[in-house]
């Protein structure tokens, strides 16, 4: 059995985290891990604070297990649902997209567990001499917005230069990598993609049919130009702004300006004309559409079947 600080510290039965993907991770996805024996997130990223109470509240009455919250840090709405988090009594938040420091006094003091997530060594630092209790080191291979290196060449320098514990995120769909993950030195895992084909996963169909039928090469990166590159699915849509952005047809303020709304659109209109249809580069892997809990019993009895070899 397969147990670390992360699972211990946390009460779980496996140290697995669902990754906070906005649009996607609502209450009905995170109970789904949080029953399955995981840590389920609910995405604060498009919520208001009202908007994040009913998703908590809607969570609890799907739940008795614990669940946390993921706080995308340029959301408008930052200040309010770190707020919010600690009047509904959330135990974990996670963090991306920027700097939590200036919550993390407030949050500590209610006892909640912080963990940033973090593309850089540089930025583990920082968030551990903030009072983060762990981070999640997370790779380019992930979906969304993502940073530069490698989950294979960031986990074990993220482990080497901090005390407190690393989740591995990022390229990881089954029992391999979650057994990978562990000998990189990782105290646990968070995986997005795999998440998506859940049962519980309320997205529309067609972007579950995108990723079940994706294969290796089928992830694009695009808007490096305008400094926040992000991974989706290879479509029309997502091949015409890489060539745009290549060829200069597009302009950066252009750009921003065609995937405003975007994944929105793919999430609940499935929208391929219009859609930013995000994925990590892991998608070929992820075959079926199955309840959360078979995807978790599987992937943990495979991964210590490797371990043990
Ligand atoms: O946050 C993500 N991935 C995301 S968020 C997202 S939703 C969105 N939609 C439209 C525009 C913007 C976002 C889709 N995918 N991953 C976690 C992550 N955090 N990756 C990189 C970072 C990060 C970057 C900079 C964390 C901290 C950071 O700090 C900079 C600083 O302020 O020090």
């Amino acid at each position: 059995m397969i147990s670390t600080v992360i699972d211990q510290s946390l009460g779980l039965e496996f140290p697995i985290f669902q990754g906070g993907m906005a649009w996607v991770a609502d209450a009905s996805l995170a109970a789904g891990v949080s029953n399955a024996g995981g840590l389920g997130i609910i995405a604060a990223m498009n919520s208001n604070g009202e908007q994040l109470r009913e998703e908590i509240r809607k969570c609890k009455t799907m739940t008795d297990k614990i669940f946390g919250v993921n706080i995308m840090l340029m959301s408008p709405f930052a200040e309010e649902v770190s707020d919010v988090v600690v009047e509904e009594g959330i135990k974990v938040i996670t963090t991306g997209a920027g700097n939590p420091g200036k919550y993390m006094a407030a949050w500590k003091e209610a006892g909640i567990k912080v963990i940033p997530v973090v593309p850089s060594v540089a930025l583990a630092k920082r968030m551990e001499r903030a009072g983060a209790d762990a981070v999640i080191a997370e790779g380019t291979e992930s979906g969304g917005h993502i940073g530069e290196n490698t989950t294979m060449c960031l986990v074990p320098q993220v482990v080497d230069a901090v005390e407190i514990p690393v989740i591995a995120a990022g390229g990881i769909a089954d029992g391999r990598g979650i057994a990978a993950s562990f000998m990189l030195g990782a105290e646990g895992v968070q995986l997005g993609t795999r998440f998506l084909a859940a049962e519980e996963c309320q997205i529309n169909p067609v972007y579950k049919e995108l990723v079940v039928k994706a294969k290796d090469t089928d992830s694009i990166v695009t808007g490096r130009y305008t400094g926040h590159p992000c991974r989706n699915v290879k479509t029309k849509f997502s091949k015409k702004l890489a060539s745009g952005e290549a060829n200069g047809t597009i302009t950066p303020e252009e750009f921003e300006e065609i995937t405003l709304g975007s994944l929105r659109k793919a999430v609940q209109d499935g929208n391929l004309e219009e859609g930013s249809f995000l994925c990590g580069a892991i998608a070929g892997m992820v075959k079926k559409v199955e309840p959360a809990k078979d995807m978790i019993e599987e992937m943990f009895t495979e991964a210590e079947k490797l371990l043990s070899k």
